[in-house]
């Protein structure tokens, strides 16, 4: 992936009303930031090709397509290739399973240079009901799929510790920060490598504020993070 960044972020671009916000957002956070993750509400509302029109302007960036993919693996394969040629990873659901799914996801994508992220477990409450309670079954799935990344809770950071320890080899992204209440670098102290965050800089009426007020935010609590366990 490409990317040298100031902060260890990755901004969600969801609801973003029009392409002007998009281009502007993009603009002013690019070599900020490492990357940015394209939602379904910007991909559907403003088309797929939307992407490679931001990519072109922050290529230094890792693009992100979050297409939340769950279906058989011909559907996703099809759904992936509307985007994927302006994308460097795509995220998929975990649950689905690897046979017939998954591992033809894997395939495809491998053969095409782009990463596959899996969601292990999500950072609303009701993730609890279900993908929680799964974590063993996802562990498996994550082990044969062997993706590039994982999307794991900011807010639940012993669910990301977890992951880290069954998944050292597997890069972890964290949404929940800010808007969802988790603070700034919680996830990376429990051992992530990136946070996602979406609606508390691109709501913002200073984005490039709130990203700096963010991601300095991140550092305070990652340096005390690593006085307390040394
Ligand atoms: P904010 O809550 O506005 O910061 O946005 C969070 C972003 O992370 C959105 O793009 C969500 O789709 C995404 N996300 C979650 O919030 N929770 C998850 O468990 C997984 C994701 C994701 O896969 O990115």
């Amino acid at each position: 992936m490409p990317g040298s960044s100031t902060y260890r972020i990755v901004v969600a671009l969801d609801a973003v009303e029009t392409v002007r916000t998009a281009y502007r957002l993009v603009d002013v956070l690019c070599e900020k930031v490492y990357g940015f993750k394209l939602g379904l509400p910007l991909l559907l509302r403003h088309g797929p090709k939307v992407a490679g029109r931001l990519r072109s302007l922050c290529p230094s960036a890792a693009w992100i397509a979050d297409l939340k993919l769950a279906d058989i693996g011909a559907v996703m394969k099809a759904t992936v290739e509307t985007i994927i040629d302006d994308v460097d990873a795509v995220i998929a659901h975990s649950f689905v399973g690897a046979r017939g799914a998954l591992d033809e996801l894997k395939e495809y994508l491998d053969a095409r240079g782009r990463k596959l992220i899996l969601v292990a477990t999500m950072s609303h409450s009701g993730a609890e009901e279900v993908y929680d309670k799964a974590l063993d079954l996802i562990d498996f799935v994550i082990e044969r799929v062997q993706p590039w990344g994982l999307v794991a809770p900011a807010t639940r950071p012993s669910l990301v510790e977890r992951l880290r320890r069954k998944h050292p080899n597997t890069v972890i992204l964290s949404p929940g920060v800010g808007a969802q209440g988790a603070k700034p670098g919680t996830a990376l102290c429990h051992g992530a490598d990136y946070e996602i965050v979406g609606r508390a800089i691109t709501s913002s009426e200073n984005p490039l504020g709130s990203l700096e007020e963010i991601g300095a935010t991140q550092m305070e609590v990652l340096r005390q993070c690593r006085r307390e366990r040394h």
